[in-house]
């Protein structure tokens, strides 16, 4: 008989396109402001998602390609305040209605709160992020995302599993009771090392990534239902 209780959404291309629409559009409208001559088009920021994480993102970026800007007075503390930047631009992008919902989500979502499913949101963004992409993009699902764990949550970002083990911890469910719902391979990693099975809804950035170990793979929430999720589950 399937045991399904909780349904755990990764946020970050998951949700919505956040990663293409918005965090990379934050991030360079922040490189702007501080005057960096700094710029992630599309592919870069493709490539640069394998950090996951903005701030070691931002750290590993100018590591690799602006390391004498590293070393100059301060530059520790402006990758700080770059950051803390560029979720404030993120906020506004989310507030001007440029980003939305993948097409399909919110029926599941519906299914799985009829179901008496719990809700919940296992994300490396941070807490802000997280937070107001529920209330600007799912609002009528808000107070259903009863579970949030978030970057701040943890001491090491997917494909670490600690984000899905902490999860568990709180909802005290065992592993065979939960299930995933990711777009990236880091994200797959990261719940199958805390034994928690994926389904997986590709997103822009990760179409092509190897996903052959998750329960099902689907382009868009349209192509699922709750009973889908329910069947492919070992
Ligand atoms: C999300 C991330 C985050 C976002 C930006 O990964 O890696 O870093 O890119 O958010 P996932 P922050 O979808 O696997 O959770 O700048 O707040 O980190
Ligand atoms: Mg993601």
């Amino acid at each position: 008989m399937n045991q399904l209780k909780a349904l755990l959404f990764d946020v970050d291309g998951t949700l919505a396109e956040t990663e293409r629409d918005g965090h990379r559009v934050a991030f360079n409208r922040t490189f702007a402001e501080f005057g960096l001559p700094w710029r992630w088009d599309e592919t870069l920021y493709g490539q640069l998602l394998a950090v996951t994480g903005g701030t070691e993102r931002l750290a590993y970026y100018a590591r690799r390609f602006d390391p004498d800007w590293l070393r100059t007075p301060d530059a520790e503390q402006r990758l700080v305040a770059m950051h803390r930047r560029k979720n404030q631009h993120f906020a506004e992008l989310l507030a001007a209605g440029d980003i939305h919902v993948r097409p399909g989500l919110t029926a599941l979502l519906g299914q799985a709160r009829g179901a008496g499913l719990t809700l919940g949101a296992v994300t490396t963004t941070s807490r802000a992020n997280l937070d107001a992409v529920l209330d600007r993009l799912l609002p009528r699902y808000t107070d259903a995302f009863s579970l949030r764990v978030c970057g701040e949550d943890v001491a090491r970002k997917k494909p670490d599993p600690e984000c899905y083990q902490l999860a568990l911890d709180r909802l005290r469910l065992p592993p065979a009771q939960v299930l995933a719902v990711e777009d990236s391979r880091n994200g797959l990693l990261a719940a199958a090392g805390a034994g928690v099975q994926a389904a997986i809804v590709r997103s822009s950035y990760f179409r092509r990534q190897d996903f052959s170990t998750a329960a099902i793979v689907v382009d868009e929430f349209d192509q699922l239902s709750l009973s889908a999720l329910q069947r492919a589950m070992r």
